[in-house]
């Protein structure tokens, strides 16, 4: 039996663009000047860890109480452009791999680091295709650390060599190969060089050949 690890942002779906809109808010209110760049330091880091990187940014120390409110204002920005989702935004040729590899009887599972990963999976309507969710709320350690992997294969019954990850991150690649399983990265060859493989998108790779 195989399984297939999805992430999410920058795997499925580009959400990148919306997490910088709502952080840039944030960061214009706190007086933080947050470009582009600088949110490239943002993908598939936590929620917590991302406000921290743009408090260092801007020199600024917080309390606990204040983060937590920043933290939720960022996400009531974030979750408005969620909700505004539809199945037009899945990236290239994702759903059709999802398809090939349920039709062959390959488990798929999420492993995500964002706690908006289940809303995001009914927005674009591609939840039924998933044998099991882990994100954000099932996690205690982030990405380079393979927890999320490692809970996700267990939720699917499928062995870590079994295993295929598609990741868009360093951080991500990193955690599929400490957890033994097959590395996929979605992206650029040279930023993901530790990967098994990297294609640029879905519609480049040959998903049947997983199974031969
Ligand atoms: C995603 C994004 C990150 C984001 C994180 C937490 O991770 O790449 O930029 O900070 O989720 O998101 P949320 O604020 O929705 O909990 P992934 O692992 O899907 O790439
Ligand atoms: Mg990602």
């Amino acid at each position: 039996m195989k399984g297939f690890i999805f992430d999410l942002d920058g795997v499925i779906v580009d959400t990148a663009g919306y997490h910088f809109q709502a952080w840039k808010k944030l960061a214009e209110e706190l007086g933080v000047s947050f470009t582009l760049e600088d949110n490239e330091r943002l993908k598939g880091v936590s929620r917590a860890r991302s406000l921290e990187i743009i408090l260092e940014l801007g020199n600024i120390r917080a309390s606990e109480a204040e983060k937590k409110v920043w933290m939720q204002q960022k996400n009531e920005d974030y979750l408005e452009y969620v909700n505004r989702m539809d199945r037009q935004e899945l990236l290239p040729g994702v759903l059709s791999a999802l398809q090939i590899l349920k039709d062959r009887g390959g488990k798929i599972a999420l492993g995500s680091a964002s706690k908006n990963a289940r809303l995001i999976l009914e927005k674009t309507g591609i939840m039924p295709l998933f044998d099991a969710v882990v994100d954000g709320n099932d996690v205690s350690r982030a990405k380079p650390d393979p927890e999320v992997f490692v809970l996700a294969a267990a939720q699917i019954g499928a062995e870590a060599p079994d295993c295929v990850v598609f990741e868009d991150s360093v951080a991500g690649i990193r955690a599929a190969n400490v957890a033994g399983m097959t590395s996929i990265g979605i992206g650029d060859a040279g930023t993901l060089h530790e990967a098994r493989r990297v294609y640029p998108g879905f519609t480049e790779i040959d998903i049947p050949a997983f199974f031969e």
